[in-house]
C-alpha cells in the first residue's frame, strides 16, 4: 500500500515541491485547490504527466479553507497518512488589508482540520504538520531565535499564525496527536510568488536588463532576512513527520541579508553594477550608466515591519541531521536564470505576434 499525503495549498510555491518530492518517495499525494476562475495550477502541472504506471499518483480535490464540510469530505474521502498544511493567505502586506480573512483562513482553517481529523476519529493514525512561521518572533526578542525564543508577532498574518501553532500543539498535547509545527524562516525559488520581495526583485531587474521595464519600486530595503532554498525546506516537512514523536523545528540558514544585499547581488549576476544613493524615501540605486533603476515608494512600507529575523536550527541540525544544500548566491542566481529565460521567451512570442 502506498502511503497517502494531503496537501492543502498544493498550488502554491511550496506545495509544488513538496508534492514532487513526495511523489518522489512513491507517496500517493491528494491535494486541496480552491476554485478559481482562470487556471492556477501552472506549478503542479507537470506532476500529472507523470511517469509510467504513476498515473493516479497525483489527485487533486476542490476545497476551500474557510470551509469545514469541504476539508471534512476530503479527509473522510482520502483517510491520508500524512496531512501537510500549507494553504494560507500567506502575504504579510496584504494581510493588513484583508485581516478577517487572514485570521480565517490561516488560523480558523488550522483548527477546521485538526478537529475534522479528531472527530473522523483519525486522530491515531494520521500524522498533521502546520506551516508555522519565523514571522511569529516578528519584534525579535533574541537572536538568533530558537524554538524557545518568545514571539511577538507584528502583523494580523503572524497573530493567526501565533493561533495555529498554538492550537497545533493543543491537539497534540490534548489529545495525543502526532501534531507538529515547522518553524521554518523565508524561503523562496524559482516559482517564488511575484509579490513577494525576492521574485518581484529578480523578475524586475530581468525584465530592466532586456528593456522590458524602466524602474523597480520597493518598500524598506533594510529590512533583514534569513532566505533559503523552498527545495530544501520541504524535505525537512516530511522529516518532521517521521520521528517518533512529534515536535516542533525551527529551519533557517543561520545567514541574513538585507534587501538592498538582495538587489544587489541580483543585479551582478545581470552584469548590472548598483551604486546606491540617498537614504530612506530618497534611496534609489543607479546602473554603471547613470540610470536610475531600483527607488524607494512608500506605498509598499507596510505598518508594523518585522525588520530583521535569523534562525537558530541547530535543533533540526542535530534530530533531523538539518543542512541547507543551497546557498544564498546560488539562490539568487538560479531566481535571476529562470526570470531572464521567462522574460526572454515573453519577448521572442511578441517578435513572432
Ligand atoms: P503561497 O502563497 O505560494 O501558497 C499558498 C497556498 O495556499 C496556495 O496554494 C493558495 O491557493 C492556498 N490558499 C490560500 N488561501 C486558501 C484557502 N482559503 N483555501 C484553500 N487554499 C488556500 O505560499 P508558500 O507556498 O510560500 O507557503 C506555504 C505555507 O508556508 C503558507 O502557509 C505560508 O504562510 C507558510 N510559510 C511560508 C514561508 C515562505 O517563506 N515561503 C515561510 C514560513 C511559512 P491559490 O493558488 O489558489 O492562491
Ligand atoms: P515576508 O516576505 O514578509 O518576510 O513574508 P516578503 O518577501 O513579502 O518581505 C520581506 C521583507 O522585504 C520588505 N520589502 C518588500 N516586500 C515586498 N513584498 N514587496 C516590496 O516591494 C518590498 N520592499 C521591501 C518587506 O517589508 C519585508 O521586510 C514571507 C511570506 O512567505 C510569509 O508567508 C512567511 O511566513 C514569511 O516570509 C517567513
Amino acid at each position: 500500500m502506498l502511503k497517502k499525503a494531503l496537501i492543502t495549498g498544493v498550488t502554491g510555491q511550496d506545495g509544488a515541491y513538496l508534492s514532487e518530492f513526495l511523489l518522489g518517495k512513491g507517496y500517493e499525494v491528494h491535494g486541496i485547490k480552491r476554485r478559481t476562475s482562470l487556471f492556477n495550477t501552472a506549478r503542479i502541472d507537470h506532476l500529472f504527466e507523470g511517469e509510467p504506471g504513476r498515473t493516479g499518483q497525483f489527485q487533486l480535490h476542490h476545497g476551500d479553507m474557510t470551509d469545514s464540510s469541504s476539508l471534512t469530505h476530503i479527509l473522510q474521502k482520502v483517510r491520508p497518512d500524512e496531512v501537510y498544511n500549507l494553504a494560507a493567505q500567506s502575504h504579510v502586506a496584504v494581510s493588513f488589508e484583508e485581516p478577517e480573512y487572514t485570521a480565517n483562513s490561516d488560523a480558523m482553517g488550522a483548527l477546521r482540520l485538526l478537529e475534522a481529523i479528531r472527530f473522523l476519529g483519525m486522530g491515531e493514525t494520521t500524522r498533521f504538520y502546520q506551516a508555522s512561521t519565523s514571522e511569529l518572533y516578528g519584534l525579535v526578542q533574541e537572536t538568533p531565535q530558537k524554538e524557545t525564543t518568545p514571539f511577538y508577532p507584528r502583523s494580523p498574518y503572524a497573530v493567526a499564525k501565533l493561533y495555529a501553532y498554538w492550537i497545533t500543539v493543543n491537539y497534540r498535547e490534548a489529545y495525543g496527536m502526532y501534531a507538529c509545527n515547522g518553524i521554518l524562516f523565508n524561503h523562496e525559488s524559482p516559482i517564488r510568488g511575484e509579490t513577494f520581495v525576492t521574485r518581484k526583485i529578480t523578475r524586475a531587474l530581468a525584465r530592466i536588463k532586456l528593456g522590458m521595464q524602466d524602474e523597480l519600486l520597493l518598500g524598506n530595503m533594510d529590512a533583514r532576512r534569513d532566505w533559503g532554498h523552498a527545495r530544501d525546506y520541504v524535505q525537512m516537512m516530511w522529516l518532521m513527520l517521521q520521528q517518533e514523536t512529534p515536535e516542533d523545528y525551527v529551519i533557517a540558514t543561520g545567514q541574513q541579508y538585507s534587501v538592498r544585499e538582495f538587489v544587489s547581488r541580483a543585479a551582478e549576476k545581470l552584469d548590472m553594477h548598483l551604486t546606491f544613493e540617498g537614504a530612506g524615501v530618497e534611496e534609489v540605486a543607479r546602473d554603471q550608466d547613470g540610470r536610475v533603476v531600483v527607488r524607494v515608494d512608500p506605498q509598499y512600507f507596510r505598518p508594523a515591519e518585522v525588520e530583521t529575523l535569523l534562525g537558530d536550527a541547530s535543533k533540526a541540525r542535530q534530530q533531523l541531521g538539518w543542512e541547507p544544500e543551497t546557498s544564498f548566491e546560488a539562490l539568487v542566481d538560479e531566481m535571476v536564470t529562470s526570470d531572464l529565460a521567462e522574460a526572454e521567451a515573453q519577448l521572442r512570442a511578441q517578435a513572432h505576434s
